[in-house]
Formats: C-alpha cells, sequence, structure tokens
C-alpha cells in the first residue's frame, strides 16, 4: 500500500525545502518507498478531518491504510524500522542513530525555532534587535557542540542514518543567517547531505508543487 502525506498547498518558505513534509520526503526516496501527497491549504489544516490526522493543526501527517501517525521524527523512525536504508541492522548501532534523531529534534531543533519565530512572536517591540542576538548565540552553542561532535567524520555515527537525515534538514532551517557557515564541517555535512540523489528528489518534488501553485 503506498502511504499518504500531507504538505502545504502553498509552502510559505516558496520551495526551498524547509517546511517538515521535506524531510519525510527524502526518507521515502532513501529507501525507495513510493508515496502519495494529499495538499492541504492552511484553511484545511484546522478543520476537524485534518485535526483528527494531527491533533495540533499541522504537517505533515502519513495514513497508511488504517494507520495514521503525525511528528515528522515519528513518521520517519516507522519508516526506518520497515525499510533498509535508514538505520542499521546491528541494534547498538540502531540505537544510536535512533539517539541521533531525537538529538535533532530535541537538542538542536529547538533553540533554532526559538531564533526563526522570534521575529514573528516579538513583532515590532524595539527590543527584538536585543534578543535576536542572544537567540543566535543559545543556536552557536549548541551548533558548536555539534561541530566538535562531528569533527572530520561524514556522518555522525557511522554511515548516513536516519539521523543524519533528520540533522541536516534541522540545520538547513538556518539558511540565510550564515550561522552554519561558522562552522566549516557542519557547511560541509549540510552540503553532503544535500548532494545526495535521494535529497534532490525530494527537494525537486517539494520544488515542484510551489511552482505548480505559483503558476496556477
Ligand atoms: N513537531 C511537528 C513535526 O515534526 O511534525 C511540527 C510540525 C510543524 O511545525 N508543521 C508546520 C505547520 O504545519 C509546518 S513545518 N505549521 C502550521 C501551524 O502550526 O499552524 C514548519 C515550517 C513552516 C514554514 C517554514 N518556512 O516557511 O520556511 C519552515 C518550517
Amino acid at each position: 500500500m503506498i502511504p499518504t502525506i500531507t504538505a502545504f498547498a502553498m509552502s510559505p518558505d516558496e520551495g526551498q525545502g524547509h517546511a517538515r513534509d521535506m524531510r519525510l520526503r527524502w526518507a521515502f526516496e532513501e529507501v525507495g518507498q513510493p508515496y502519495d501527497v494529499r495538499l492541504v491549504s492552511f484553511a484545511q489544516m484546522k478543520q476537524p478531518a485534518h485535526l483528527a490526522l494531527q491533533p495540533f493543526g499541522q504537517i505533515p501527517t502519513y495514513e497508511e491504510g488504517d494507520l495514521a501517525l503525525f511528528e515528522s521524527g515519528a513518521i520517519i523512525l516507522h519508516l526506518a524500522q520497515r525499510r533498509h536504508g535508514l538505520l542499521p541492522g546491528d541494534p547498538d548501532a540502531r540505537a544510536r542513530a535512533i539517539t541521533w534523531m531525537f538529538a535533532a529534534l530535541n537538542t538542536m531543533e529547538p533553540p533554532i525555532v526559538e531564533l526563526e519565530q522570534a521575529p514573528y512572536v516579538v513583532g515590532d517591540k524595539p527590543w527584538l534587535g536585543e534578543l535576536l542576538p542572544m537567540l543566535e548565540d543559545r543556536v552557536r552553542i549548541r551548533l558548536g557542540e555539534l561541530s566538535r561532535r562531528l569533527g572530520d567524520a561524514d556522518w555522525l555515527d557511522g554511515e548516513f542514518s536516519a539521523g543524519d537525515l533528520i540533522m541536516v534538514t534541522v540545520l538547513r532551517r538556518l539558511d540565510g543567517t550564515g550561522l552554519v557557515g561558522e562552522y566549516p564541517n557542519l557547511a560541509g555535512y549540510v552540503a553532503r547531505g544535500e548532494a545526495r540523489p535521494a535529497y534532490k528528489r525530494a527537494f525537486d518534488a517539494q520544488l515542484a508543487v510551489f511552482a505548480a501553485a505559483s503558476n496556477a
């Protein structure tokens, strides 16, 4: 059965692949799992039909037969446990790769999202200019720690895994800030992720949605 995910009908990132359907698309491509996409508007995301799938009124969701899932990390874990290509076979290596999935979602992503969201939350308050450098420094702390751990390795723990896939998508949310560029090994890490054929197929697929919506 081909699973169906949801994605923005009109992504606010204008096809840059920053919305969280991108990480699912990439994971599907890595494991060779075909998938369908149902596009939803912001209004539809807040309607009962979508809220039954995603209680917070967000994308992405995942449906496969009677199974409905939400949370991008949980969906990727589900997929990675059923298909080869995103988690190592060795139980200890697999547990470490899953640890990196959680580190990306729980340790790296929160300060990055705080920085990204601050202008929307704070609005035109005069102290935004003081807050932003503080939030950037909080992100730098995590980037520095990640950079030290990665060192000159290609991936976080041996072969490319779902941990790397999520981590790269999280770091990409800093595009345009210059922060990842302060850590050349992290910049190289993101570039290696983006160079993977599966990433490119996923990126092109989400970009095609934006292009079609823009031409409609
Ligand atoms: N923890 C959830 C998960 O991992 O699945 C978070 C899901 C989530 O935040 N979804 C966002 C959403 O639906 C889209 S991805 N937001 C609408 C809402 O909450 O009402 C976040 C996102 C949105 C836009 C950009 N962008 O424009 O660059 C980047 C990331």
